[in-house]
């Protein structure tokens, strides 16, 4: 029995040795050490043995066993390592290869033409105020001086939820709640960007919705002149140094006197041109001062206080700025044309 044990081992490592993948190896520790493998058999078989052979016998079939699973265990961890490092190698992650860039977007046209424009009254020492887009009658028209049957009021013309209470046709509002606010303190020199809704057919200059930027300043001896300085001091830094105004009366509700801007022509300056229309100046500002009874409704002695006023479009400035030709290009979020400011 022991020579049997003896051949079967040298059978078992011949066999081994020659083993060439992982399915070899499990097939062969099956017939080797299976349940109906040749040493189970021998195991079993040691019941007839005498006394003095079994354990003698039994030390050879446990060493026996052990030679082979040394072996198979041995190859198999063997399999195991080939295997781990090849998925090692699979797997490597370079972290030295450049990243994949993130797609970057752009600070739209119209938030870039209110910043700056913000960053220009900042500089003058106006402070920056917002309010709701959706407002009261009062604080839209009524504090403004445009009385009930007033006909910029008519229903066809603004955005009414109730009969109190509407989109804000003007960011004027502001100015008034900041006026409430001061409790008749001044000074008073803010700036207010902000949406605006106006029953409109949209088409290449117009929008229901759009962006405007107020200002208003109150204090005592307000005139004019400062007026017309600040106006000149903003164009300029928004077009360039050598921007001339030119004023021209006109009428607002809100304001008395009141007059529109005209700049030279930023494309032409001021020798006519398609943008201009051939006439040299481009008309982008309303303003004027403001009117007593606004500033007495804002909680201000007229007597002892006075103020200017002024309103643009942002999309007509950023229009002329960067000579776009329809409004409707700022909200229809085309990628094509809002690239086009990545850089600017
Ligand atoms: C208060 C008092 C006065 C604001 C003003 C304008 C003139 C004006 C338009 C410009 C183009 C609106 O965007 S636009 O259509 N605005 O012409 N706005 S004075 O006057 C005020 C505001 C608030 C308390």
């Amino acid at each position: 029995m022991k020579e049997r044990l003896l051949t079967l081992k040298e059978e078992a490592l011949r066999e081994l040795a020659q083993v060439e993948n992982q399915q070899q190896l499990a097939d062969l520790r099956i017939k080797y050490l299976g349940k109906k493998g040749p040493l189970t058999e021998i195991l079993r078989g040691m019941g007839a043995l005498s006394a003095e052979e079994r354990p003698v016998i039994g030390q050879v079939a446990n060493e026996v066993r052990g030679a082979i699973e040394e072996v198979i265990e041995a190859k198999q961890a063997a399999y195991n390592e080939a295997e781990t490092n090849a998925r090692l190698a699979a797997e490597r992650i370079d972290v030295t290869l450049p990243g994949r860039p993130a797609a970057r977007g752009a600070v739209h046209p119209i938030s870039k033409v209110i910043e700056e424009i913000e960053d220009i009254f900042i500089g003058m020492g106006y402070t920056v105020a917002e309010g709701p887009e959706v407002e009261q009658d009062y604080y839209n028209f009524e504090a403004l001086n445009l009385p009930k049957n007033h006909p910029a009021r008519d229903m066809q013309d603004s955005f009414y939820i109730t009969d109190e209470i509407l989109m804000r046709t003007q960011t004027s509002p502001v100015q008034v709640r900041t006026m409430e606010k001061m409790k008749g303190h001044a000074p008073v020199k803010i700036i207010c960007p902000g949406k605006v809704y106006r029953r409109d057919d949209d088409d290449a200059t117009h929008s229901h919705m759009f962006t405007q930027i107020e200002g208003l300043v109150i204090d005592r001896n307000i005139r004019m002149s400062d007026l017309k300085g600040t106006l000149l001091q903003f164009v300029r830094e928004l077009f360039g140094s050598n921007t001339q105004i030119r004023l021209r009366p006109s009428f607002f509700p809100f304001t008395e006197p009141s007059v529109e801007v005209d700049v030279t022509c930023a494309m032409c300056g001021g020798s006519g041109c398609r943008v201009c229309k051939q006439t040299g100046w481009l008309e982008i500002l309303g303003a004027g001062m403001v009117h007593p009874r606004v500033l007495e409704m804002g909680g201000y002695d007229p007597e002892e206080y006075s103020g200017f006023a002024f309103g643009l479009g942002v999309e007509r400035v950023a229009m002329l700025k960067y000579d776009i030709e329809d409004i409707r290009h700022f909200y229809t979020n085309d990628l094509r044309f809002l690239k086009q400011f990545v850089h600017l």
